[in-house]
């Protein structure tokens, strides 16, 4: 089961909840759920499972970069980060460390709710880039 654990996306979540993103904590209720969802509320740790939805934005960590290295989304559509390896990655979005240390496979979820573009990069792999156009 591709289960993967989110481990800083809890914190993110919390602050990106006054911009409406509480809904994903029910996981896309559209989507097949064929992990099932309902299986987080049994487990004892905090940590919920999450998956990157069929089609969402996404972007991965992988031999040392960002893939794919441009990304464009509307205002307000969150944005999946997954590290995919085992180096220690971060998704810093504009000089900021938003997600914290990634561990290989660990997803974080990002909201981008205002038009703009957005420099991501990783704490400690400075070739690491990518931009993400938000398009209002
Ligand atoms: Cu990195």
């Amino acid at each position: 089961m591709q289960l993967w654990n989110l481990r800083r996306v809890g914190l993110l979540v919390a602050s990106a909840a006054l911009i409406g993103v509480a809904a994903m904590a029910c996981g896309g209720g559209d989507d097949d759920d064929a992990n099932g969802n309902g299986d987080g509320a049994a487990t004892a740790t905090s940590a919920p499972e999450v998956t990157v939805p069929e089609g969402a934005p996404f972007i991965d960590q992988d031999k040392l970069k960002f893939i794919p290295t441009e990304l464009t989304v509307k205002a307000g559509e969150k944005v999946y980060f997954k590290n995919s390896e085992t180096a220690l990655h971060t998704v810093t979005i504009n000089g900021v460390d938003e997600s914290g240390n990634m561990k290989k496979n660990d997803i974080f979820v990002f909201e981008f709710p205002n038009a703009g573009e957005y420099k991501i990069t990783c704490e400690y792999h400075p070739q690491m880039k990518a931009t993400i156009t938000v398009t209002g």
